[in-house]
């Protein structure tokens, strides 16, 4: 089969359901091609905290309403350090708040949206093969269960996440691969267990860091810092309870145990792939940057990506290729910013755990801990990075 398309969105994770949606609802042709099964994706857990102006972006876009509708709003966190609880109310210093909503709603909703209006989505290819980007026509080619394909296009989106093929694309010459390893690793677990406490809660604990997130009435997100190599299997489910309650739980604070299902072990590390854009390929969230969920803000920023995306290529079909032209770097200011909170809040949370290797470390992070708790100015500074605050004129 050969086709012809505006726009070949590859993946369909938030960023590119996002593109698409706004693509089609633009007037402009575009074919969502995904890996894996529609249902797949539609219940792979990742991440939950959206910041209030992603919200907002989609809503305004008319993509938020069940979002808007169901998912509870976080206006605080809570820190566990030192023995005692201390409630940090961002949204007291920011005026915005966290909608907690789970990516695989958010994906689900955005999968209905597309597909039930009639956009063209084609799950479940292989071999994808993008071809002639530096061209005025670009293709992609990819197998499914009925055969070959291939959709010639004007512009392909590199929406596949950090483990798709778009990236390779790009040149070794005139890209900048910049990579931080943190040489640790996270826990990622799901207990079939209530929420513990209303919001967050932050374990900076010397045994290592600890998080608490609740996601749904019945189910709770916990992460767990773990040693560089340690693999599931040095994590049975007894340790993993020990280490959450040795680092989370203060007198009047404790943890609601549930079974476990699900724990991965996530290699902490972030890149940024610059520019962004290769001829008439345009990368777009994980694909071109990945910020490890120390911040929660990967999501969130492939939802930028795909706004200004968007804007950029509708104004190019309505004769306008600048802000196309300027899409990297109209997006790479809030990426690196983000990067940046995410390096600094790793070493907050991190460094406690060097008491023995590096006290002197893990004396800085204390010590930072302490500005934040005790400076309304730091605390300010650091709420606004939080929330990732944007203004509307900014969506
Ligand atoms: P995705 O979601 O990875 O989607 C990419 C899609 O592309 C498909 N794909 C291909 N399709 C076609 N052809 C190919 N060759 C393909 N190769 C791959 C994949 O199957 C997939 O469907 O990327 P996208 O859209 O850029 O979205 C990024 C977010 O998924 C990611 O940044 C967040 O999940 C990060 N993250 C968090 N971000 C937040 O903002 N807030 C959070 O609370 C938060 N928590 C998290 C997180 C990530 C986590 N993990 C799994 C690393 C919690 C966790 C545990």
């Amino acid at each position: 089969m050969t086709t012809r398309t505006a726009v070949v969105v590859a993946g369909a994770g938030p960023a590119g359901l996002t593109l698409a949606n706004l693509l089609r609802r633009a007037g402009i042709g575009c074919v969502l091609i995904e890996e894996q099964s529609r249902a797949f994706v539609e219940q792979r857990p990742r991440a939950g905290f959206i910041e209030e102006w992603a919200v907002r972006g989609l809503q305004q876009r008319g993509l938020g309403e069940k979002l808007i509708a169901s998912a509870p709003i976080h206006e605080k966190f809570e820190f566990r350090f030192a023995g005692r609880r201390h409630a940090f109310r961002y949204a007291d210093l920011t005026g915005h708040r966290h909608y907690v909503y789970p990516q695989q709603f958010l994906v689900t909703d955005l999968i209905a949206q597309y597909v039930d209006a009639g956009g063209d989505a084609v799950f479940e290819v292989s071999d994808v093969q993008l071809h002639d980007l530096t061209s005025d026509s670009p293709a992609v080619t990819f197998r499914t269960a009925d055969g070959e394909h291939r959709i010639d296009c004007d512009f392909v989106a590199g929406c596949d996440g950090a483990r798709g093929v778009s990236q390779g694309y790009l040149p070794a010459d005139t890209t900048v691969r910049a990579r931080h390893d943190y040489g640790i690793g996270w826990l990622a677990l799901l207990a079939e267990a209530p929420p513990s406490a209303d919001g967050v809660l932050f374990g900076i604990h010397p045994r290592g860091f600890a998080a608490h997130m609740a996601r749904t009435p019945t189910v709770t997100r916990f992460y767990l810092q773990t040693a560089p190599g340690e693999t599931e299997a040095d994590w049975p489910d007894e340790r993993v309870w020990r280490e959450l309650h040795a680092r989370l739980t203060v007198p009047d604070g404790a943890i609601v145990q549930g079974e476990l299902i699900e724990k991965r072990i996530l290699d902490m590390h972030n890149y940024v792939i610059e520019p962004m854009t290769y001829g008439r390929l345009h990368l777009a969230g994980d694909s071109a940057h990945l910020v490890a969920p120390i911040a929660a803000k990967g999501l969130n920023l492939a939802l930028h990506d795909a706004f200004i995306l968007a804007d950029a290529i509708e104004a190019y079909f309505a004769g306008d290729p600048a802000p196309l032209a300027g899409y990297s770097d109209a997006c790479l200011p809030l990426v690196w910013q983000y990067q940046e909170f995410s390096l600094w809040l790793s070493e907050v949370f991190h460094h406690s755990a060097a008491e023995t290797s590096n006290p002197f470390l893990a004396r800085i992070a204390e010590a930072r801990m302490r500005r934040l708790l005790d400076s309304p100015a730091a605390a300010a500074a650091f709420a606004e990075l939080y929330i990732g605050r944007r203004s509307a004129a900014d969506l």
